[in-house]
């Protein structure tokens, strides 16, 4: 059986979450480790992932985190179509997948923490400016690339998908001045009838 410790709340979390549920793959998950649940910084958490960061995986004792490369390890076990044999689309998938990691996630960062984790007293409306700017410059090439695919890998829902929907989420329902994007919408909007995007990604933002 796979455990997926880490709370809910996460967008690193989600992905992992959604994919399991759209893969049929079962686990058990404990939500109340990590943020204000705290248990992430206890030796046992730190000797499974020395960042002391959510999610952690353990599949059969083998403990995993990085949550795109977790997603990659189980998609590769279960042989899933999400993630394709096809080298050069492989690529595709795999750079929008790093991109969401690297480029995507640290830009919505300090707009998100800003408003929704930090007090308004001690909010810095200057660095939430400046973040929303960034933000909607990286949202700018996924409209771009969703202008002439489906999907942000091409034709098909893949795992590149899964880890930037949550952080879309989080784009349209902070009150943010968002660039047009009808492309983004449409493709955001193609999930509405899937269940684990229902239960793990359009939740509430806290
Ligand atoms: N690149 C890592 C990032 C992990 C990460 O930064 N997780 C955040 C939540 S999104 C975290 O653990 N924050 C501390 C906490 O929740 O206590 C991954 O994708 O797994």
């Amino acid at each position: 059986m796979l455990n997926i410790l880490g709370r809910a709340t996460s967008t690193n979390v989600q992905k992992v979450l959604w994919f399991c549920d759209a893969q049929g793959i079962e686990y058990v998950h404990d939500n109340n480790i990590g943020g204000a649940f705290g248990r992430n910084d206890s030796p046992e958490y730190l000797a499974m992932n020395p960042n002391g960061r959510v999610p952690v995986v353990i599949d059969d004792g083998f403990a995993m985190w990085e949550s795109c490369s977790i997603m990659r390890y189980l998609a590769r076990k279960s042989k899933s179509d999400l993630y394709p044999l096809d080298f050069a689309l492989c690529q595709v998938v795999e750079r929008w997948m790093d991109w969401e990691i690297s480029l995507l996630a640290p830009r919505h960062v300090p707009v998100f923490i800003g408003m929704v984790r930090t007090k308004p007293e001690d909010r810095n409306p200057e660095a939430i400016t400046n973040g929303v700017g960034q933000w909607n410059a990286a949202m700018q090439v996924l409209e771009n690339q969703l202008s002439e695919n489906a999907y942000v890998a091409g034709k098909a829902f893949t795992l590149a998908d899964i880890p930037i929907a949550p952080i879309a989420h989080r784009w349209f329902n902070l009150e943010i001045d968002r660039i047009d994007a009808p492309n983004i919408r449409r493709w955001y909007d193609s999930f509405a009838d899937d269940a684990g995007f229902l239960k793990w990604v359009n939740i509430e933002l806290s």
